[in-house]
This record gives C-alpha cells, sequence and structure tokens, in this order.
C-alpha cells in the first residue's frame, strides 16, 4: 500500500493498515535488546518512573529520544513519514515516543482512543486526523505475547470506546518483527495479556497534526540530540514551527 493508500484506509477503512517488514528482523531484534537494557537501567535508578500505572499491569515504558541514533532514525522511518504525511498535512508534529514492554503475565491496559481525542471535547470528527499512532513490532508479535487488539471501522463512529462493543469486534494484529501498525487515533484498541515466558516489545510513536500540543515534553532533549538532528527531526520537534507557519500567511496570487 501507498502513503495515499494507508491514509484512505485509516479514514474510511479498518482505521489501521499492517506496514510489512519496514525494517530489518535484525535491526528490530538489536533495537529490542537496547529498549530492555534500557528498562533494567531505569528499574536500577532511584528516580521516579516515567509511567507508575503500567508497572501495576505489569508493563514496563521507556522514553526513547535520548536513547540513542537507532531511535532517532526509527522515529524518521521515511515510509512511515510518508503516510504521517498523507493523513496529517504538511509540518505534523511528535507527539509522543516511548516503548512498552508487556512483561510475562501482563494485563491488557485498558480500551482507549489515543491523544488528543481522550482530552478534548466531544462531539470528534473522523477528518480532519489530528493523530497517527504506530505500534513498531521489536519482534514477532503474536496471539499468545500480547498482539494489540483493534476493533476494525470504530473510528469511524468518533465516539469514545464501547467495553461490550470492543469486545465483540475486537481482533489481534499479528506480524513479523520490523513491521508496524499505523492506526487512526480515533481507533478503539488495548493492549492484549502477554501469555509467554518473553517479553513483548512495541516502540510506539504518536504524530499529530501541527496544531497540537505535543503529549509528552520534548523540552529536555539532551543537546548532543539537537545538535546531530537532521532538519526532518528539528521539524518533527517543532523547532521550525514558527518559521513554517509563515508559508499559510503568503498572499495567494489573484
Ligand atoms: O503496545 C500495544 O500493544 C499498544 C499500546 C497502546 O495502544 C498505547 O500505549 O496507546
Amino acid at each position: 500500500m501507498d502513503a495515499a493508500q494507508i491514509s484512505h484506509a485509516l479514514i474510511e477503512g479498518p482505521g489501521y493498515a499492517l506496514m510489512e517488514n519496514v525494517i530489518a528482523t535484525a535491526d528490530a531484534a538489536a533495537a529490542r535488546r537496547e529498549i530492555l537494557d534500557q528498562v533494567e537501567r531505569q528499574n536500577q535508578s532511584e528516580g521516579p518512573s516515567y509511567d507508575g500505572r503500567a508497572k501495576k499491569i505489569g508493563h514496563e515504558h521507556v522514553l526513547l529520544l535520548d536513547q540513542g541514533t537507532v531511535f532517532e532514525d526509527l522515529v524518521q522511518n521515511p515510509q512511515i513519514l510518508a503516510a504521517a504525511g498523507e493523513l496529517l498535512g504538511e509540518d505534523f508534529t511528535l507527539s509522543a515516543f516511548s516503548a512498552r514492554v508487556l512483561l510475562p503475565g501482563a494485563r491488557p491496559m485498558g480500551i482507549h482512543v489515543d491523544y488528543p481525542y481522550w482530552a478534548l471535547p466531544q462531539p470528534y470528527a473522523v477528518t480532519p486526523p489530528l493523530m497517527m499512532q504506530v505500534i513498531w513490532m521489536m519482534q514477532d508479535f503474536t496471539i499468545e505475547n500480547g498482539a494489540t487488539f483493534v476493533a476494525p471501522h470504530s473510528q469511524r463512529r468518533a465516539a469514545p470506546p464501547d467495553r461490550d462493543r470492543f469486545k465483540s469486534e475486537a481482533i489481534q494484529i499479528t506480524g513479523r518483527a520490523g513491521s508496524a501498525i499505523v492506526s487512526h487515533g480515533l481507533l478503539w484498541h488495548d493492549t492484549a495479556p502477554n501469555q509467554t515466558q518473553e517479553p513483548r516489545v512495541a516502540v510506539l510513536i504518536n504524530y499529530c497534526n501541527k496544531v497540537i500540543r505535543p503529549m509528552q515534553d520534548f523540552s529536555n532533549i539532551p543537546e548532543a540530540v539537537l545538535a546531530r538532528a537532521t532538519p526532518q527531526l528539528r521539524r518533527l520537534l517543532g523547532k521550525q514551527f514558527g518559521k513554517d507557519l509563515l508559508r499559510h500567511l503568503k498572499p495567494k496570487p489573484a
């Protein structure tokens, strides 16, 4: 599927698309190891965890923008950015970037739509789309290890999730390491139980329309990351926002 077809699927179709083998399995496996090492470091440090609620259900949640160039590349993957640009329009912004690890025995986090929708007053609207979520599979996603649950077409309702409907409609999206699920922020979805003995690792990215305030605070990104940031990454981080806006102010020829 090309970017236009993906965008159409997210708005008019099932609300999600599985982009297969976007990165090599070996690259996904290397990123997965980095994430699990970071989880260990995070647990050994004294500081408060980014998401204390996650631990209660057997999840680990780690922020990624200061975790090395592997992740800087992932957040700028050209295929994914093309789909995001088609869906969200020019100068879209990075809103959140983290990894979610489902430890063995992990329980579901709860059915939800994504930011900014849950922070907005209703009624919601499917268009213009405000957010695209990416769930990168850092290993094969299986029914057993917690492949994500989605309710196909639920974004068309433009409404908060209904538990009973979700139960009857939801399917799990399985796929190979290096693939990514992209979805409309209004799609009802949930994590699944991890019934295996191995952690299931996903990288989660939220891209938003440029007028949405990012969910995560990116003001404390290390200098080193900003110093090597590509123009693309600087734009994703809102560093070009003022300049880019001026384009819209240019008078149009009569
Ligand atoms: O990790 C997953 O399977 C999905 C996570 C998710 O939907 C979220 O954190 O919003």
